[in-house]
């Protein structure tokens, strides 16, 4: 007979969302075992609440003192009596250690949460967290701060809908104008987000509309209610805030960043801010960006309107998130002397310096906009004075909206092992420590989460690689497959799933944009192809194809000068038309069609090649996953097909539409005759 549930089952598992990479079946190793939970405190509760959870299920016993019995498992505090050297303080705040001797699995942390993540590490081992000796290993996080934000509206907006660029359903958190009753899929998120290791979460748009602005104040109970739920997981909430909030809800004449009763409006209001959600984590800005308010009005910099924030944070320990997409959307394409991807540079980097310990400038990871390939943001090399946090996307806006399958980690792992000052220099991710690693939430209240049940692979990737950068994404992605499929046939699926998605990114790279030239998606909801939509627009978005070539001039010598806001030895490489990355010709170079790429191929010979393979690989790979039917379960397979399909369509579309457009405008036909529209 099972044991009875409902006396250790106290988190419990949502019974209408997929449970994603957390099935009860990944919990059998611990579950079947006898376990010791020595510490105490809400995270060391959930610690004990998981393994009871699995216990019931399995059979194994979970116990909160020493004595009286052997164990399998045993999860302490560095300060408890525990069997392995740990000296206390070496974890910590986070990390844990973790070793198997003499038959016993053992971690140790300085603090809970340590031991919150061993866990969910000991689940992701399995059975060979039990298995051989293992000497002692210690796992700490790369970066204090590794946060998910939630362009999420509590009021529908009238074009962006409840969830900007969301594709997974409405919001976890709002519906309608107001919070939403189910917390407990909130819960359920946030045990999603601790086993990948997310310790943060935004939870609404970082354009904050009108109704989203009261969040701060007289809304402000419904974001500690989403704290409360949180808490248990170790996450902080973070509130993303409206600059000129002390006019909307203050009714004070300005939001002058200098301006005495503005920054006392802030700092009382951050203040009540604490009352109610005492670990609350910080605000997150969008100022003077696409339409959202900020210090320009006042003729102040973004330093001093990060500042007035980050003072009325710090009393209370927390930090402000000033993001640095910052840029012209309303310029004029006919003057050709503006370049967007030199924006964020022009207008930080000679504020390097002049911001407090608690002001974190999130730098998008590349110098446009989340496209499917940019080159590293000069950014992140410009200011070494300043804490720097790197913004990612998980949802996919400019990379198949979760109908395509496109497996993010890959690009994720070049840019944050990308070394700006050269090979000896630091990486990305070494400066990204400094300030967090920051991601555009891909998860909705759809039931798989992610609207693409293969999506969630993004969303589980993102939170290893926060944690440790160095992972390498294909083993993070046999990682999610094992966990995920844990209650199926996981080695049946390994091979053809690895297949489908390993290789994704550049499979959907190939049937786009070409060469780092970018966009070429259709205008205002960025899905499917569209070339010219965004050519003759303010966006500052462009490819200036023309007769006789394409690509954007960037460089010193003739162009936009872009290449000089990078350090050696990057600036000359992107300079030099010999020495450019052929898969970033495009974003720095106006090149005649003809031009001959690395490979021996030319420009337009390439945009055709790419075409048709990778048009034929989204077709490869909806074959693989046909061949599943059976291995999966039925609803999730008719969903993935579904998708599939769509892919299929649109990479076709994409194919058709860019080898149609540079065919035209080339007059250069296909050198191996394919068809061409
Ligand atoms: C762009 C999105 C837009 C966001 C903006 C941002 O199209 O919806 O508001 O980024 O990051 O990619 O603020």
């Amino acid at each position: 007979m099972l044991p009875d549930r409902r006396n250790f089952v106290t988190i419990p598992a949502p019974t209408d969302v997929h449970a994603a990479w957390l099935p009860e079946e990944a919990f059998r190793p611990v579950g079947t075992r006898r376990t010791l939970v020595l510490a105490d405190g809400l995270l060391a509760e959930t610690v004990r609440a998981e393994v009871a959870a699995a216990c019931a299920r399995y059979g194994g016993s979970v116990r909160q003192q020493a004595g009286g019995g052997e164990f399998d498992l045993v999860l302490a505090l560095s300060t408890a009596e525990q069997p392995v050297e740990v000296a206390p303080g070496e974890c910590g705040a986070e990390g844990f250690a973790l070793a198997h001797r003499d038959g016993v699995t053992v971690v140790v942390a300085d603090e809970p949460a340590g031991l919150l993540y061993g866990l969910f590490h000991v689940v992701r081992l399995g059975e060979s967290a039990f298995g051989a000796e293992r000497p002692v290993e210690w796992h700490r996080p790369a970066t204090p701060r590794r946060m998910l934000g939630h362009w999420d509206n509590v009021d529908p907006h009238p074009v962006m809908g409840q969830v900007e660029r969301g594709y997974a359903g409405g919001s976890i958190f709002w519906r309608d104008g107001g919070p939403r009753g189910d917390l407990a899929r909130v819960r359920a998120y946030a045990r999603l987000l601790a086993a990948c290791g997310v310790n943060a979460v935004g939870v609404n748009n970082v354009n904050v509309h009108a109704t989203e602005a009261h969040l701060l104040t007289d809304r402000l109970g419904d974001v500690a209610a989403i704290a409360d739920v949180l808490r248990p997981y170790g996450i902080a909430v973070h509130l993303s805030v409206n600059f000129a909030a002390p006019i909307a809800l203050g009714g004070l004449p300005t939001a002058d960043p200098l301006d005495a009763d503005v920054r006392t409006w802030w700092a009382r209001t951050t203040e009540q801010v604490y009352a109610a959600i005492p670990d609350f984590g910080g605000y997150v800005v969008k100022a003077d960006s696409e339409g959202q308010p900020g210090p320009f009005a006042y003729g102040r910099t973004h330093a001093d309107g990060a500042n007035m924030l980050a003072d009325a944070l710090a009393p209370h320990g927390g930090v402000v998130c000033w993001r640095a997409f910052v840029y012209n959307h309303r310029q004029d394409w006919r003057d050709r002397s503006t370049d967007r991807a030199r924006a964020a540079y022009d207008h930080f980097a000679p504020l390097d310096g002049r911001f407090r310990d608690n002001a974190i400038l999130q730098v998008k990871h590349g110098p446009m906009d989340f496209q499917t390939r940019e080159p590293v943001s000069p950014m992140i090399a410009a200011m070494p004075s300043t804490a720097l946090a790197v913004e990612l996307q998980v949802t996919q806006e400019y990379t198949g909206q979760q109908r395509h399958v496109c497996y993010l980690p890959a690009m994720w792992s070049e840019v944050l092992g990308f070394r700006p000052w050269g090979r000896d220099g630091r990486s990305v991710a070494d400066v990204a420590a400094g300030g967090g690693l920051v991601a555009v939430s891909n998860a909705g209240d759809d039931p798989y989460w992610t609207g693409h049940p293969l999506a969630q692979a993004n969303l589980y990737a993102f939170g290893r690689l926060a944690w440790a950068p160095r992972l390498d994404p294909a083993a993070v992605l046999d990682e999610w497959i094992g966990l995920t499929f844990a209650a199926g046939d996981p080695e049946r699926l390994r091979g053809p799933l690895h297949a489908m998605m390993d290789g994704s990114w550049r499979t959907y790279e190939r049937y786009t944009a070409p060469l780092g030239v970018g966009f070429m998606v259709r205008p205002g909801h960025h899905y499917g192809p569209d070339v010219d939509g965004y050519e003759y627009t303010p966006w500052g978005t462009y490819h200036f194809a023309d007769r006789d070539g394409v690509g954007v001039d960037r460089t010193r010598a003739s162009g936009t000068g872009f290449t000089g806001q990078y350090p050696e030895p990057w600036s000359e490489v992107y300079e030099s038309l010999e020495e450019c990355p052929d898969e970033l010709l495009l974003f720095f170079h106006h090149v005649p069609y003809g031009h001959v790429l690395h490979d021996g191929s030319t420009v337009i010979q390439h945009i055709y090649d790419t075409h048709f393979q990778g048009a034929e690989e989204a077709e490869q790979t909806r074959l693989l996953w046909e061949k599943l039917a059976g291995a999966v379960d039925p609803a999730l397979h008719a969903r993935v097909r579904e998708r599939l399909d769509e892919q299929v369509r649109c990479a076709g579309e994409w194919r058709d539409q860019v080898n149609a457009y540079f065919f035209r405008k080339s007059g250069v036909p296909d050198a191996r005759g394919r068809r061409i529209p």
